[in-house]
């Protein structure tokens, strides 16, 4: 899959897509990753990609020119042959992992990182979707385009280690993960939970299940609602004294 990511700042994404996992995959070609500073696609002896807001105000607003033109010169003239285009902005859908998993689906994905007080609004019309990384306001739209990258990167087969990983972790099975334990068997006299020793796989399984549903119901009971449930996970939950709800969105 490749990514191009339009930014005032290329500089900030030096070194994030340059270690760990995202440059092993970068390495063996399952990734690539271009940065386009916009900068260069100005006329202009300053380069300049910020202007005023028409209607007086305080901040800065993103010009157009400079934006249309960079994803016209490296994306194509052609809008139905563009790849799709996100925007990140706070004011945009919050990204989740049914996000990442679809973006994933994709060959390839372009980026447009939002910046100063926003955009000028004529630049939508190239957006294909806006997409914000949760209810905060950051400065820039760098890290959450960072953040979009890594995500879908991880369910692209061979990005991460073990294919079922991206499909096991929290959030992808629409709970919290159990716990885990390496060696040493014992550390400061803590001990690895015996059944984790027992070798009997179905009860290791059950017994992961039900350590995701005990975190889940202790720290994000929401998520609960939204995912299927068999009678063992309500029994369980049950016991822990959940009570469902009578609204379901499964
Ligand atoms: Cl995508 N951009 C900015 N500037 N702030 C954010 C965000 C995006 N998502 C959450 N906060």
């Amino acid at each position: 899959m490749r990514f191009d990511v339009f930014t005032l700042f290329p500089g900030m994404f030096v070194g994030v897509f340059d270690d760990s996992i995202l440059q092993r995959a970068r390495d063996a070609g399952l990734i690539e990753i271009h940065t386009h500073n916009l900068r260069d696609f100005t006329y202009d002896k300053h380069h300049v990609c910020d202007d005023t807001p028409y209607g007086g105000g305080g901040g800065m607003v993103m010009k157009p020119e400079p934006i249309f033109e960079a994803i016209e010169k490296v994306l194509g003239d052609d809008p139905a042959q563009r790849p799709p285009l996100v925007l990140t902005t706070p004011q945009g859908r919050v990204f989740d992992t049914d996000m990442a998993r679809e973006f994933a689906q994709q060959p390839r994905l372009a980026i447009l990182c939002g910046h100063y007080e926003g955009i000028d609004e004529r630049v939508r019309t190239l957006v294909t979707a806006e997409v914000s990384i949760g209810d905060y306001v950051l400065t820039g739209g760098e890290i959450p385009a960072m953040v979009l990258v890594d995500a879908i990167a991880r369910f692209i087969p061979g990005v991460v280690g073990d294919p079922g990983a991206p499909h096991q972790d929290s959030h992808a099975t629409g709970l919290l993960e159990h716990p885990h334990y390496t060696r040493p068997l014992e550390f400061r006299a803590m001990r690895v939970p015996d059944i984790l020793l027992s070798g009997h796989h179905a009860n290791i399984e059950r017994w992961r299940r039900n350590e995701s549903l005990r975190r889940t119901l202790k720290r994000r009971p929401d998520l609960l609602r939204q995912v299927a449930l068999s009678e063992a996970d309500k029994n369980f939950l049950r016991e822990l004294g959940w009570v469902e709800s009578p609204i379901s969105n499964v």
